[in-house]
């Protein structure tokens, strides 16, 4: 088979609710993501995944799904699907459906069904449990919602599953019909011309609750496997699984071509640099770049030679990149937003955009509980308070992980709402839009919009970022990260300083040419150096 078209591609992230209202009802829209076509054809990606747009209750936006084959009518409806289907197209860009499947929404007709009825079909889509010494069959936890994961079904007398929300019910993957149902639900999606799936909680599916095996089930790889064939098999189709529970090593195994089961899958090996492994979500410890460095290369040494990565700082469930890894005011916000991406999008893998990371946009911080809409954070915070944090403390987490941050309406110009609606907007939107927006950026030949403009061009034409081989150069500080591409004769060096310090580091003595760097003057002669701060740069070496 030729080369699949994601492995020389970019994808954009678009979490609907927050993108583009075209109504003035304050939530983002399907019309209102085809009148942005044109941003996104000029940024240049080459597919656009969507966030959850099916019908759905909102106990967890979208991701609590009460039918995969209807549109949200605060979206829209299935004919505008299609016609943004049809437009991006026109333009060259591919729709990546979310997919959810490890749970439905308790509104979903075969849950209905199944609670109705214990002896309908779909009972055992589910996952039931008689009660064990009048108790819950065992301990696991539900973790949106704390407390117990499982749920008493009065009137049949028996418990059911839901690891998140009380209104996302768990599916019982071990039942063959709950898998067909489901590959046929895709079908009809890769029918419509889509071009790839994102997996929500792929690595759950095969879960074993009895046995409190939550990730990696036995019958995981199967599963996928089942699922490659009797869907998108041979077509040129993305999939990319969610897997929090997953190293280099599972990675190569999800998206080895050999096993014929994804593409790739997100890792967050290097998510966790902030963060003690193991530990909690919420307790954050200072930036380890020599971790977050590690847990890259990692995966180019691991996964890159024979599978594929994927390559993100940021989604929806994430704080903002710039404010977690660089900074968020100034200068130094636009410098080390440039570093982000050009470390990045120099990697083997295909990359990820989240929406507003190419305008540098940042955390909203909120000063009251109230102001979070994020179930999970609503959660967290109660546990926080409950567990002896003050107000102060526990809202210092929350302003740091809250997924609210990431959900803040998209910044398009200074105008009322940063353009975004003109009602009131579902979550606030971050009062600097006046400064960060996506019509100054266009407007700047410099800005942080014009470098990820570039990258993604760089990468669709140039073979060795897509398929050269990584190797790292190890002889650098803790704070600096330097490694260079090769393929065939063409060799490409990606250096970036990490910190707000100038940083002196040897580089191989060469002459290059400047391919993107983040200030204006970078000499075409390489050596001992010293980087500016969060200075970086995509070189060719001559
Ligand atoms: O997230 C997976 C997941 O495990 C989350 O609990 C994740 O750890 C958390 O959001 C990080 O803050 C996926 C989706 O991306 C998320 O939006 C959904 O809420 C979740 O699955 C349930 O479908
Ligand atoms: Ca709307």
């Amino acid at each position: 088979m030729s080369q699949p078209w994601w492995q020389s591609a970019v994808v954009y992230q678009i979490y609907p609710r927050s993108f583009q209202d075209s109504n003035g009802d304050g939530i983002g829209d399907l019309p209102g993501i085809i009148s942005r076509l044109d941003y996104l054809q000029e940024l240049g990606v080459d597919a656009l995944w969507l966030s959850p747009v099916y019908q759905s209750p909102n106990a967890d936006n979208g991701y609590d799904i009460s039918d995969y084959q209807a549109i949200n009518p605060e979206y829209g409806t299935m004919a505008d699907m299609d016609r943004l289907i049809a437009a991006a197209k026109a333009r060259g860009i591919r729709i990546v459906m979310d997919l959810v499947v490890n749970h439905t929404s308790d509104e979903h007709a075969w849950f209905v069904e199944a609670k109705a009825n214990p002896d309908s079909p779909t009972r055992d889509y589910y996952v039931w449990s008689d009660p064990v010494d009048g108790q819950a069959p065992n301990d696991l936890t539900s973790g949106f919602i704390g407390g117990s994961a499982w749920e008493f079904d009065e009137p049949s007398g028996q418990y059911f599953l839901h690891l998140f929300s009380a209104k996302q019910i768990d599916l019982n993957w071990q039942n063959p019909q709950l898998r067909q149902a489901i590959y046929a639900m895709m079908n009809f999606w890769i029918d419509k011309g889509i071009g790839g799936f994102r997996m929500d909680v792929i690595d759950m599916i095969g879960k074993e609750p009895f046995k409190k095996q939550l990730v990696n089930g036995p019958y995981l790889h199967d599963y996928l496997h089942e699922m490659n064939r009797q869907t998108w098999g041979d077509r040129d189709f993305l999939t990319v699984g969610e897997a929090w529970s997953a190293g280099p090593k599972d990675a190569l195994q999800y998206s080895d071509p050999a096993n014929q089961e994804l593409s790739m899958i997100f890792q967050f090996g290097h998510l966790w640099a902030d963060r003690q492994v193991g530990g909690e979500k919420w307790e954050t410890t200072p930036l380890s770049v020599s971790r977050l460095k590690q847990a890259l290369y990692d995966c180019q040494q691991i996964v890159g030679p024979k599978g594929w990565n994927s390559l993100f700082w940021n989604n929806h469930d994430l704080p903002r990149a710039v404010s977690r890894f660089g900074s968020s005011t100034g200068l130094n916000r636009v410098l080390s937003a440039k570093m982000l991406a050009i470390t990045l999008h120099g990697l083997k893998g295909t990359p990820y955009i989240y929406q507003g990371e190419e305008l540098g946009m940042t955390d909203c911080p909120v000063t009251t509980i109230d102001q979070v809409d994020d179930v999970e954070a609503r959660t967290i915070y109660r546990q926080l308070r409950a567990k002896g944090d003050t107000e102060m403390t526990a809202m210092a987490k929350i302003n740091r992980f809250s997924r609210d941050n990431a959900r803040t309406p998209m910044q398009w110009d200074a105008s009322f709402n940063a353009g975004f609606s003109t009602g009131q907007p579902w979550l606030a939107v971050n009062p600097n839009y006046d400064q960060i927006n996506a019509a100054t950026a266009l407007a700047e030949p410099a800005s942080i919009f014009r470098t990820y403009q570039r990258l993604i061009a760089l990468r669709q034409t140039n073979p060795v970022l897509q398929m050269g081989v990584f190797a790292a150069i190890d002889a650098v500080p803790e704070n600096v990260l330097a490694y260079t591409r090769t393929l065939n004769d063409v060799t490409w060096l990606i250096c970036s300083n990490f910190s707000a310090e100038p940083t002196a580091v040897a580089l191989p003595t060469c002459t290059v040419e400047v391919l993107v760097s983040n200030y204006a003057a970078v000499s075409e002669q390489l050596g001992p150096m010293k980087l500016r701060p969060y200075e970086a740069f995509m070189v060719a070496l001559k």
